[in-house]
């Protein structure tokens, strides 16, 4: 903990922290080229269902004004209307067209990781988050949530770690995201990020945050009795400090080699596990 305090000072204050604010209305502002796109989608979707709302409404209240028994007493009975049947077939189909294709334009381009210029792996854990830069020397470090007595006077409580994951501002960073033991999901609203860790896969997602600052989340995959308590901190940092950053860190978190198991003696008693089976 304190040596990671440590690393810390090592970034500069950052005044913007992207977190959520009492009454809050809307997103939290984009710091990513996706969530601006998100956000753009978002509006437009938001007039089409407000233009569908009033028509309907206003469509409504003309039928039960104007068919009321005391205007229509003897009321039609007609039962098709072949134009009006295709009409309303068609102007909902257009809608849909008109919906599907900036929302799948949006997912192709949240999907397209082939230009990163560098990749960090994300693992969900049961109940906090660990982070690997395999292009920076493959070191990693664990990141749990912070107590109440651990928080600085302007950290938020529960949205705070010990160790944030740190990144360098105006790069396209790869993330590649996993689960070491049930689905978690790695979500950070100003990122426009939200993508599910599944134990057994990797999945792909790539952000390049826009300005310096402290942007968090929280595990959005509800992935046990503390889902509530694996909060995520990202740290966006000018490019010099990251890799002054990535100095330290490294040596902080280099990796011990994972020990290797001893291969049974050749011609020696088998392996209990393999016996019993
Ligand atoms: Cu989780």
């Amino acid at each position: 903990m304190q040596a990671a305090a440590g690393l810390l000072a090592v970034l500069p204050a950052t005044a913007l922290a992207a977190q959520p604010t009492p009454w809050q209305m809307w997103s939290q502002p984009a710091a990513t080229p996706t969530m601006a796109r998100i956000d753009d989608l978002h509006g437009f979707l938001t007039w089409i269902m407000v233009g569908i709302t009033v028509l309907v409404m206003g469509l409504l209240g003309f039928a039960m004004w104007r068919f009321h028994h005391r205007r229509n007493p003897v009321p039609s009975q007609r039962t098709h209307n072949t134009p009006l049947e295709i009409v309303w077939t068609v102007i909902p189909i257009a809608i849909l067209l008109v919906v599907a294709v900036p929302s799948f334009n949006l997912l192709y381009y949240m999907d397209r990781t082939t230009e990163a210029d560098m990749t960090v792996k994300v693992v969900g854990h049961q109940w906090y988050w660990s982070y690997e830069y395999p292009d920076h020397g493959g070191f990693g470090f664990t990141s749990f949530m912070k107590y109440p007595e651990e928080l600085a006077p302007d950290e938020p409580r529960l949205l705070a770690v010990d160790q944030p994951l740190v990144l360098p501002v105006g790069v396209t960073v790869r993330l590649l995201l996993t689960a070491s033991d049930v689905i978690h999901s790695w979500a950070v609203p100003a990122l426009g990020v939200k993508s599910d860790t599944v134990p057994g896969r990797i999945s792909e997602t790539w952000v390049r945050i826009e300005a310096p600052g402290v942007y968090y989340g929280q595990c959005s995959e509800l992935c046990g009795v503390n889902h509530g308590f694996m909060p995520i901190e990202v740290r966006a940092v000018p490019r010099d400090d990251f890799e002054t950053w990535v100095e330290s860190a490294r040596a902080e978190f280099a990796h011990a080699a994972p020990p290797v198991p001893a291969a049974p003696a050749p011609g020696g008693p088998p392996p209990v596990a393999l016996a019993a089976r």
